[in-house]
């Protein structure tokens, strides 16, 4: 009962994939002809506006809407807090269509009160390289939900971005909606337990003191790879090779450009951290390590407003194993100041996530395509894309 995703040509629950099913879009081909000039009817009163990022004072508006209004987990408990340079590195990738930045104004007081944003993307679902949006940042206004609204912006970033000719999205949410390619499970690594606990995001393991935990969490001060640095401009090269050689490996992965493995790998503190390891004997890079910074607001405590969470982003295990290299990524978001690292179960993750002592988080994250069918689900183990 789906009264939007009904209409929508994206899978349905009630197909059965028979034997029968390639991979294929599955609305019939459409030319940019075909697509309206003219943007969708919003309710009287609100207004379309393309948002420029490029403005601190419109990223500040995207920043505020999405601080108080974006994604929370089941319990209420906490609320993204993605930071404004955090949202221009996601929002700007080479290639990046303003238009596609896509917000509702109140008319009459200008006040910014939904938005979502797409990003190009080439992404490999199976053997097809699909030329693609990467849709990110819905948000209504908790004052406007339940009106839907959410369907209009969906509708509205579809003709944008069908005008430059693109017909297959990519998108993850935590709500279950027709119909996952993929689900993924969230798993947490303690690195600051007592924060955790105060905040109510973990709590005292049955007969664990405060002492044991800490004891149980606690991390070495300094990475232990020899010849693991920071990410560095002239490492581009070596690492789009590296991470193009790897991502071959999983059945819905990005392809990426020289251009976007710079913008995407570049080191920035606060937003993503990215090291490599450089083999002492030979000068080569073999492996790659790299988390993004994504704070959440605490609701309603009053000891702390922030946890720092860092995300597992791309890690490419070459010369080191994976788990010394998830070991090192543990060791480096706890001295950078995070107190959690939260990782899922794609790549080869959920083989190590265990040894590490993460565990498992209450929150799913669910994979999707627009117009794209795909013969067989996608195990968790086989996604080899990270979406922000
Ligand atoms: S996922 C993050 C989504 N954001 C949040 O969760 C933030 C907090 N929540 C809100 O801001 C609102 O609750 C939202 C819904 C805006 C989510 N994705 O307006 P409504 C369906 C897709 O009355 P509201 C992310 O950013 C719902 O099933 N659809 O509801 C990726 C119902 O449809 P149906 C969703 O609560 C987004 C309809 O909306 C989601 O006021 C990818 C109700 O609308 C959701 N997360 O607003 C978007 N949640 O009747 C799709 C609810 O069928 C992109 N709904 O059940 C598709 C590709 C487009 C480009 C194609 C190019 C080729
Ligand atoms: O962070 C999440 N869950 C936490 C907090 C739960 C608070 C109560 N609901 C959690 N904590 C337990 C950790 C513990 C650490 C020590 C070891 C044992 C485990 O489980 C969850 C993920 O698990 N996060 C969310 O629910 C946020 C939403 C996730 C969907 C994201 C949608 C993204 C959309 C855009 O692309």
């Amino acid at each position: 009962n789906y009264a939007f995703w009904g209409t929508q040509p994206v899978a349905q629950f009630n197909e059965q994939p028979g034997s029968t099913v390639t991979d294929g879009p599955i609305d019939k081909p459409k030319t940019v002809a075909d697509v309206c000039k003219e943007p969708y009817g919003l309710p009287q009163n609100f207004e379309w506006v393309t948002c420029n990022i490029d403005s601190d004072a419109e990223l500040k508006e995207i920043y505020e809407l999405l601080s108080a209004h974006y994604v929370e987990d089941d319990d209420n408990m906490f609320r993204f807090a993605y930071s404004k340079e955090f949202l221009r590195w996601a929002l700007q990738p080479p290639g990046y269509q303003q238009a596609w930045h896509c917000g509702v104004r109140v008319a009459a007081s200008g006040k910014l009160v939904a938005f979502i944003s797409g990003i190009p993307a080439t992404v490999r679902v199976n053997a097809c390289a699909l030329k693609t949006v990467e849709i990110n940042f819905l948000c209504v206004h908790k004052k406007l939900r339940h009106k839907r609204l959410a369907p209009v912006l969906i509708k509205e970033i579809t003709r944008r971005v069908n005008l430059h000719d693109i017909w297959q999205a990519v998108y993850t949410a935590g709500v279950l909606l027709p119909k996952p390619v993929a689900e993924c499970q969230y798993w947490h690594r303690s690195l600051n337990p007592k924060k955790l606990i105060a905040v109510g995001f973990s709590r005292l393991a049955p007969r664990m003191t405060m002492a044991r935990t800490l004891k149980l969490y606690k991390l070495p001060e300094a990475p232990q790879t020899p010849g693991l640095r920071q990410m560095e401009d002239r490492d581009v090269p070596q690492v789009t090779a590296l991470l193009a050689s790897y991502l071959r490996h999983y059945l819905i992965a990005p392809e990426l450009s020289e251009e976007e493995v710079r913008h995407w790998l570049a080191f920035q503190a606060d937003v993503i951290y990215s090291y490599v390891v450089e083999s002492p004997e030979t000068g080569r890079v073999t492996d790659l390590l790299s988390f993004y910074t994504l704070p959440s607001s605490v609701i309603g405590n009053d000891q702390y407003d922030l946890l720092k969470a860092a995300y597992m982003f791309y890690t490419v295990p070459g010369a080191t194993p994976l788990p010394q290299l998830m070991n090192d990524a543990l060791i480096l978001a706890h001295s950078t100041g995070h107190d959690v690292f939260n990782a899922l179960d794609i790549f080869e993750n959920e083989k190590i996530l265990k040894e590490l002592k993460f565990g498992i988080g209450d929150g799913k994250l669910r994979y999707y395509l627009f117009n794209w069918r795909v013969a067989r689900d996608i195990p968790a183990s086989k996604v080899g894309l990270v979406m922000l």
